[in-house]
């Protein structure tokens, strides 16, 4: 009997998959080597269905004699074990992001004779067509509060982009990026308190109130379905907060991050530019137990922001407030630095590793800009937030087309310069017509 492996990158199984295990069984023996959820978060988005789940499918499609894992996209190790006398896969990874792997396949299989056999590609489904389908009914507030948690589970870092209303909302819901053998997305959004703010005219000083703050996250929520990281400022008064949690809570959001400081908040990118005075760690600790004390889910995060290296304390100082607000029960850590190099930042992340009890790591790239997704992977950072590009390069490019009608008494030119087609933008979100 000849040794027959089907490759399956897919996280929903449909009549197309059947068709491929059809082919590979009129070959021999079939064993299928099923990507790990880590394999699939990596390369495009967190399976619907866990391992467990697919593998039982797969398991008991007929033909198939096992169901092995497969830890990457690439083939390599996988055939290398078992040595098969064919690989069968759709001629869909001719192109785009698994051409890298099919390359691969090509070459290990010469080692021993083996040969690559593609049927037909089925063109009427996919699963990313069917994942879109899904996301396009929208989710509920429970699983979408769950993703957070597993996409840490599952991912070296998790990449979250700022949003400030809708159209933001569905910018990171949809915008995608093809790249050697991979596809790039955001993982979840970051609802800033610096752009819902400065989105409404007003100061980054805790104005802008929590109803308000409730409003925008729905007003999100309605049109997105990746998990939400809210900004909860300083968190207000302990008596408040809990009451926060819950709420949040309850619309879905995965975790709340709050900042050791009290009285009137600033932005801390002001450094030490303006008065701002850090929390007394008892009293801060206090508001993380207590917050958690407040929540109903298992899953609910609240993460802890240590200010005291944008109000020069020092990493020490730092380091001594994780130790704290871990052990008052903090779910993560937010280190933020408003300096131009990352140096400050990794030498908290440094010592921070050789800690006992760790919870995941957050950090902001802001000022220190130079630093890669990698670099922070590598110091043991599990979240990246990108706080505020998408209304920092939205500003600009609006400011220019205003200036431009008010130069020219028209706008031909600001329409033909600074915007987008008015077709374009009819048809940017679809059911208009
Ligand atoms: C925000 O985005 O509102 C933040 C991050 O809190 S920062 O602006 O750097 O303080
Ligand atoms: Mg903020």
């Amino acid at each position: 009997m000849k040794k027959v492996y089907v490759g399956m990158s897919t996280d929903v199984v449909h009549h197309g998959h059947i068709k491929i295990i059809e082919e590979a069984r009129k070959l021999g023996e079939v064993t299928v080597g099923l990507l790990t959820d880590n394999a699939i978060a990596n390369y495009k988005r967190i399976p619907l269905l866990s391992y467990e789940q697919r593998k039982k499918i797969i398991e008991n499609i007929k033909g198939v004699k096992e169901v092995i894992p497969q830890e990457t996209l690439d083939y390599g190790p996988n055939l290398i074990m078992l040595k098969p006398d064919y690989v069968v896969h759709g001629t869909d990874w001719r192109e785009g992001v698994q051409k890298k792997a099919r390359e691969g396949v090509i070459e290990t299989l010469k080692g021993w004779g083996g040969l690559l056999v593609e049927p037909e590609y089925t063109k009427d489904i996919s699963a990313t067509q069917l994942a879109n389908a899904i996301n396009k009914i929208g989710t509920t507030p429970e699983i979408r509060l769950k993703k957070l948690r597993r996409l840490l589970e599952l991912k070296p870092i998790v990449r979250i982009m700022e949003v400030h209303n809708g159209l933001t909302g569905r910018i990171v819901e949809t915008t995608r990026i093809a790249e050697e053998g991979n596809v790039k997305e955001f993982d979840g959004m970051w609802e800033s308190s610096l752009t819902d703010s400065t989105s409404k005219g007003k100061p980054d000083i805790e104005l802008v109130d929590f109803t308000s703050r409730l409003q925008t996250i729905d007003q999100i929520f309605e049109v997105t379905t990746k998990p939400m990281i809210v900004d909860g400022d300083t968190g207000g008064l302990v008596e408040h907060f809990v009451y926060t949690v819950k709420t949040l809570e309850r619309l879905g959001v995965s975790a709340v991050i709050i900042e050791d400081k009290t009285g009137l908040k600033k932005n801390s990118l002001f450094g030490t530019e303006v008065k701002q005075e850090q929390e007394a760690i008892e009293n801060f600790s206090h508001k993380i137990s207590e917050g958690k004390k407040a929540q109903v889910t298992e899953d609910f995060m609240i993460i802890a922001r240590i200010e005291s290296l944008i109000l020069n304390k020092g990493v020490e100082d730092a380091l001594k407030r994780a130790r704290a607000y871990i052990e008052a029960g903090a779910d993560g850590i937010m280190i933020h630095s408003k300096e131009k190099d990352p140096k400050e930042v990794l030498d908290f992340c440094r010592e921070y590793s050789k800690f006992e009890d760790k919870v995941p790591l957050v950090a902001v790239p802001s000022s220190y800009n130079s630093i890669t997704e990698d670099e922070l992977a590598n110091a043991g950072v599990k979240i990246v937030i990108y706080a505020n590009h998408l209304l920092r390069s939205a500003y600009p490019a609006m400011i220019k087309a205003a200036e431009s009608i008010l130069r020219n008494g028209r706008c031909k030119e600001a329409s033909e310069e600074h915007c987008m087609p008015i077709n374009e933008i009819l048809n940017l979100i679809p059911g208009g017509k």
